[in-house]
């Protein structure tokens, strides 16, 4: 059978786990990156806040064979530079990092753009923008982005049903297993997970029981 390509891995994807430098320690990175890898994540993101665009970039070159291994693409928060000169298959950007096409302008053709968006009328302008997928939140208070209120189930649904037909819509902030059928029930299809998979003690099955639960969602 022929390995999926990158647009169908990202159109199947259901659970997107980010290995964030604000949980883990830079000697960690690997053992994280394998455990999610080993618990079922279908996208990877390096998350590294503090990091320059060339110390992101050399992190990213650490993880990609792990990535590649495991057949996940892998994404690089923030800095299009990193993305291109690592690599990877795909850049994130916030809604404050510049136009989607200015980065597309930067990147091989093929590699995935994200950008995170928090209300439905970002949403609908990272479409029109022409994203290959949105973040949607933060659902719920979170603590990798504190101070930030959540903005709450209401739009999940809409959103969903709008511009999730067009493009993946991952929803994040404040998601544990303990309120994934909530948000589910809202609507969600898919799910961005930072803090409720680091901070288990045992990442790989944390990571395997979200799974499950999606799967059981269909
Ligand atoms: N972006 P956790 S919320 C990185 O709304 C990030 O765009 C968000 O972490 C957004 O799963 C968020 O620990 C934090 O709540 C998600």
């Amino acid at each position: 059978m022929k390995a999926p390509t990158l647009v169908e891995k990202l159109a199947a994807a259901r659970l997107y786990g980010i290995v964030d430098l604000g949980y883990l320690a830079e000697e960690d990175l690997e053992r994280a990156t394998r455990a999610l890898l080993a618990g079922g994540v279908d996208l990877l993101q390096l998350r590294a806040k503090n990091y320059d665009e060339s110390s992101s970039c050399a992190l990213a070159t650490r993880l990609l064979p792990l990535c590649r291994d495991a057949g996940v693409p892998l994404i690089v928060n923030d800095f299009v530079g990193a993305a291109r000169d690592s690599g990877v298959d795909g850049v994130h950007l916030g809604q404050d990092d510049g136009a989607l096409s200015e980065a597309r302008g930067r990147l091989d053709p093929g590699v995935l753009v994200g950008r995170s968006t928090h209300s439905p009328e970002q949403a609908r302008a990272a479409l029109a923008e022409g994203a290959d997928y949105i973040g949607f939140g933060p659902l719920f208070p979170t603590p990798t982005k504190l101070g930030r209120p959540g903005i709450g189930l209401e739009d999940l649904a809409t959103v969903q049903g709008t511009v999730g037909l067009r493009l993946p819509v991952f929803c994040i902030g404040g998601i544990k297993p303990s309120n994934l059928a909530e948000v589910l029930a809202a609507g969600a299809r898919r799910v961005v997970i930072v803090s409720g998979l680091l901070q288990a003690d045992d990442i790989a099955s944390r990571t395997r029981e979200v799974r499950e639960l999606l799967a059981d969602s269909g």
